[in-house]
């Protein structure tokens, strides 16, 4: 049996992908809130074909609780907020989950990590939880981490289809750990040690952050001098061996805008390309700020309550707003005194999170000269219509070519 604790974005997924692939599960977390909702037969949050593969879990008997559970296999799926200003991650709740699990393990359990951890955490801060129950590691439980690499958006079908790392002390639980994810895992699953396991995740992010950091420096040199970066971008990636991504208005999400901060926290003086890389991305929703003014100096729009913003999430069709974009755009409109003029709008986003969101369209498009849209959620891609004649500043090149439409 499988003890998953965490049911959160990386840990309920996971859960309902090894209970309706014939392995036994139970799932654990401590909010009681989400379990009740879980067991009522209700899927805690959006994402593409999880109510479906909730539906197989849940006829193949996977359990939901709050009590952890004295069972051989145990995958942690905890969050690791970090903090903004140290730049480090929080490996409490990860600690916290492995000393609760080894205190009701039976000899021998293995303990799998797959909450993404600055590289080096295991050693500094998960043996010594278990060390600290007088446990020895190896013996009496034996650690894995094997990082998630799944996307939000396209979560079943990358669970099914990604490779995947697991990192071991002793390559024989390696691999053991290994034919336990092969159970619903298509993907070839490496085996590696710890330490390698912590910074290939890591080195993973950073390696996208760095390339949308590219994206990000073209759409700034390209608007300094009149040039299409769209255009430039699309007929460089013709190139067999070129691949640019996409600008947009910064980077969000729990992973990629987090995780390089490890690798410079770590190694100062050294990680300078990802440093670079970090600020030119977070300096991104300024300068969509700075473009949207000096559209409005060109349309002659003066009144910033007639601008409202759509999308809040960090990327299209997901309802995840961590580090996302807007609200660091919303902080920085704060600090210049300016936030309380524009609505925000985001389908995605049921609850009042930030002052002045609305939950219609059609209420947030009235009275709107302009509009800056920061996702490209499905709802708007390629209908540049739905919002009428007003001035559109298009972050994320979904809406086309219109005169009406301007672009990073
Ligand atoms: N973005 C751009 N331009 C692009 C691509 C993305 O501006 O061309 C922005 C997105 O809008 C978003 C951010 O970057 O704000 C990150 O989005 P993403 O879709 O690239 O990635 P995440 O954060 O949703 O998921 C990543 C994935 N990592 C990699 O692709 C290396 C995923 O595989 C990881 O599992 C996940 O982080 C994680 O949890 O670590």
């Amino acid at each position: 049996m499988i003890n998953v604790i965490g049911l959160g974005y990386i840990g309920l997924p996971t859960a309902l992908m090894f209970a309706s692939h014939g392995v036994e599960v139970v799932g654990t977390d401590c909010n009681e809130y989400l379990v009740t909702t879980l067991k009522a037969g209700r899927t805690t949050f959006k994402e593409a074909g999880l109510d479906e593969l909730f539906g197989r879990a849940v006829d193949a008997g996977i359990q939901f609780t709050t009590d952890y559970q004295s069972c051989d296999t145990y995958v942690i799926s905890v969050p690791t907020p970090y903090d903004k200003a140290s730049k480090k991650i929080d490996p409490s709740y990860v600690t916290a989950a492995v000393g609760d699990v080894v205190s009701v393990c039976p000899k021998g359990a293995t303990v799998i990590i797959e909450s993404t951890v600055s590289p080096g955490t295991i050693e500094k801060f998960v043996r010594p939880a278990i060390e600290r129950r007088n446990m020895v590691v190896g013996e009496d439980v034996h650690l894995v981490h094997a990082p998630e690499r799944i996307i939000p958006g396209n979560m079943v079908y990358e669970l099914l289809h990604n490779n995947r790392t697991v990192g071991a002390d002793d390559l024989s639980v390696g691999e053991r750990v290994k034919g336990l994810y092969a159970s619903f895992c298509q993907g070839e699953i490496a085996v590696t040690d710890i330490r390698t396991a912590e910074m290939t995740k890591v080195v993973e992010n950073t390696f996208r952050d760095i390339n949308i950091a590219y994206a990000n420096e073209l759409a700034k040199i390209c608007r300094s001098d009149g040039m299409d970066v769209h255009e430039i971008i699309r007929i460089a990636n013709k190139h067999p061996r070129v691949n640019i991504l996409s600008p947009g208005p910064g980077v969000g999400g729990h992973c990629i805008s987090v995780d390089p901060w490890f690798l410079v926290g770590d190694y100062p003086g050294l990680a300078n390309i990802i440093l670079a890389a970090r600020k030119i991305n977070d300096s991104m929703p300024d300068f969509v700020l700075e473009r949207a003014s000096s559209i409005m100096k060109e349309r002659g729009i003066v009144d910033s309550s007639k601008i409202g913003i759509y999308g809040l999430t960090y990327k299209e069709n997901v309802d995840d707003v961590r580090e996302s974009p807007t609200l660091q755009m919303l902080e920085s409109m704060e600090r210049h005194l300016a936030v309380d003029a524009c609505k925000v709008y985001d389908p995605w986003i049921e609850d009042d999170i930030v002052l002045n969101q609305v939950h219609s369209m059609e209420e947030f498009l009235d009275g709107l000269e302009m509009v800056i849209v920061m996702v490209g959620h499905s709802q708007i891609k390629g209908k540049s219509e739905m919002f009428g004649d007003r001035v559109l500043l298009d972050a994320r090149n979904v809406l086309g070519n219109d005169d009406n439409v301007y672009k990073l």
